[in-house]
């Protein structure tokens, strides 16, 4: 039986137990989850809603992880010679790119062997980074488990010189709950080695292996979550993973762990796939519109180790970086590549320390943890402002000449009560001005990374809390609301994903179908929101009878925006015409507003008809 450590998997395992009590089942009998094929028309696969759920609470306020890339490509160290005498050079992807033969590539992966892999140092490096959590790959495009695998022999247990009474994943596993940092898994779906990947006659073969490699992760090592990659379509060898696979395998991750959380690569990097995407190498200019990201990037040019590759950012860069993240509702995953012995470069240890020195100090990283997108201000040109509760940190890079103010542009009204800089004594002034607020502080930026202006705030006058329970949501088993509904009911929020399956009742079949949903949405403080839908097949959305989204023109996964002024504590009427005509099926009401970070519409600000 899983150690469970989080409520969810807790009620789980309580589940479980309960169900054995109950039928005094063997555990694989009452642990067998429901055939994926029964679930079918009234199924919605939206467990939660990540931006609030308890479920992805500490993956919001971490805000920053340690990515470390390590495997059999690592024993090469980034440059293969080949027979003829040239030399090749890449990093994970040195067998395909150097087009290394695969007895070759198993005879080098035979004298892998990371002795010196030290997992508290692992976790040491990433703690005194201020990386609160670390994805490592369990199994890259190249098929090399890093765990003993009972799948195959093609792992560092069975196909290496390491000691085969140590288990790496587990190590890091157990520093890493010892020292509070949560551990999630990379695993690659594209896979060069198993023989049954490229065909699609035999690709179930081995999803069958990848799904058993998945549970013996979950089961034995309880990752926070898991980190997909290698779901693109792509040739040599042939990569026929479909959506499909995508929302298949999600909901049998749900059944083995309902706390786990999963990137948007476990599908087809959609914005209905998993919990979060997954922008690489570079930082979104604003939050993404309906769903949650983590920027992922190497802290040289390589993911993979590379002896040659020295081009490091700096520490100053990292930090900068993580303020604009986070500024913008985002997490920043940060790459280590270990040598062939198991060792992180020391310049990455170096530069990943002075980040968390900054961090540690005076409480800068109360701009980061917890912190996020304001709502209330504009991204200013000196700089980031990150927002937690009723705090905003104005992250300055270009201090401004002594007597000179910083402008800080309002989006709504607000007020601001106090301001300090943090680690100086030196006063800051704060006068109303234009469009927003003049900063003029009164000394020196604190160092040449970043100097952060603590401001508190009084947010915009707030309403008293909703007591709203849903929509009315009236649905046709047809795609035209024609005729009479042959469901109505109250939905509690619009955050549906029917996927291939699913539908909205038992009497709905999961195509050709379509919902209204009606009644009044009520916001508790005045000014502009943004409304985000998420859909597929068709979406129209009208606020106090006005259009404000039409997305009528069938599509797939995809999300719109638009904007309305709505009043504080007043009722607008809201009306959401869906449809579905074939295959997926998605439908989610997000909004973000002045005090009101982007999320699914909660149901107490929603009133039927
Ligand atoms: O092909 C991989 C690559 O090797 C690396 O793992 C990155 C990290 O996100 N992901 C893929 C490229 O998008």
């Amino acid at each position: 039986m899983r150690r469970s450590t989080r409520p969810a998997r807790a009620l789980g395992v309580l589940g479980l137990l309960g169900a054995l009590l109950l039928t005094g089942g063997s555990p694989a009998a009452s642990a067998k989850p429901p055939p994926r094929d029964t679930a079918g028309p009234g199924t919605n696969h939206a467990i939660d809603d990540p931006f609030t759920s308890e479920r992805t609470s500490w993956w919001r306020q971490d805000r920053f992880g340690m990515f470390i890339h390590f495997g059999a490509y690592s024993n090469l160290e980034g440059e293969y010679t080949r027979p003829d005498g040239t030399v090749c050079r890449n990093a994970e992807w040195i067998k395909r790119e150097c087009a290394i033969p695969t007895a070759e590539y198993e005879k080098q992966a035979a004298t892998f062997n990371p002795a010196d892999f030290d997992a508290e140092a692992v976790v040491k490096a990433a703690k005194d980074a201020g990386q609160r959590y670390i994805v490592i790959t369990s199994k890259h495009h190249d098929g090399y488990a890093m765990w003993p695998t009972k799948q195959n022999s093609w792992n560092l247990r069975d196909h290496s010189s390491f000691d085969p009474r140590r288990d790496l994943l587990a190590e890091l596993k157990k520093a890493a709950d010892a020292a509070g940092i949560k551990l999630g898994f990379y695993y690659s779906i594209w896979d060069w080695h198993d023989p049954d990947f490229a065909d699609p006659a035999t690709f179930p073969r081995y999803k069958k292996r990848m799904y058993a490699q998945l549970k013996e992760l979950v089961d034995g090592y309880d990752p926070a979550l898991l980190w997909f990659d290698g779901e693109w379509d792509a040739d040599n060898p042939t990569n026929t993973w479909s959506r499909r696979d995508g929302a298949d395998l999600q909901a049998y991750l749900h059944d083995l762990d309902p706390g786990l959380i999963v990137n948007n690569r476990v599908g087809k990097r959609e914005v209905v796939d998993g919990d979060f995407g997954t922008p690489e190498q570079e930082i979104p200019d604003e939050p993404v519109a309906g769903q949650l990201w983590e920027s992922c990037m190497t802290l040289n040019d390589h993911w993979g180790f590379a002896k040659y590759d020295t081009h490091w950012k700096s520490s100053t860069t990292v930090v900068r970086n993580l303020l604009d993240v986070a500024s913008r509702g985002g997490n920043y995953l940060l790459n280590v590549g270990p040598d062939r012995r198991g060792r992180i470069p020391q310049p990455s240890v170096d530069r990943l320390r002075e980040a968390g020195r900054w961090l540690g100090a005076h409480g800068q990283g109360g701009a980061v943890y917890g912190a996020g997108h304001t709502g209330l201000v504009a991204d200013p040109s000196w700089g980031a402002v990150s927002r937690r509760g009723d705090t905003l940190y104005a992250s300055v890079t270009s201090w401004p000449a002594a007597g000179s103010a910083l402008h800080l542009t309002a989006k709504e009204a607000f007020k601001v009560t106090s301001a300090r800089v943090l680690g100086s004594s030196q006063g800051v002034r704060v006068t109303p001005s234009g469009d927003g607020f003049d900063l003029t502080p009164s000394g020196a930026a604190t160092g040449p990374v970043a100097s952060v202006i603590r401001l508190t705030i009084e947010p915009p006058a707030a309403s008293p809390p909703g007591t709203g329970t849903g929509l009315t949501a009236r649905s046709w088993a047809n795609d035209s609301f024609n005729g009479p509904p042959a469901v109505t009911t109250v939905d509690p929020t619009v955050n549906k994903s029917y996927r291939f399956d699913g539908s909205p009742d038992p009497r709905i079949p999961s195509d050709h179908f379509s919902t209204r949903w009606t009644g009044s949405i009520q916001p508790r403080t005045g000014g502009t929101y943004t409304f985000t839908t998420v859909s597929d097949d068709t979406v129209r959305l009208w606020i106090d009878g006005e259009p404000v989204i039409d997305s009528s023109t069938p599509h797939g996964p995809k999300a719109d925006q638009g904007t309305v002024t709505l009043t504080a504590g007043h009722r607008h009427s809201i009306r959401i015409d869906y449809t579905e005509g074939t295959g997926e099926a998605h439908m989610k009401l997000l909004w973000a507003g002045p005090d009101q970070s982007l999320q699914v519409v909660p149901r107490s600000r929603l009133y039927a008809d």
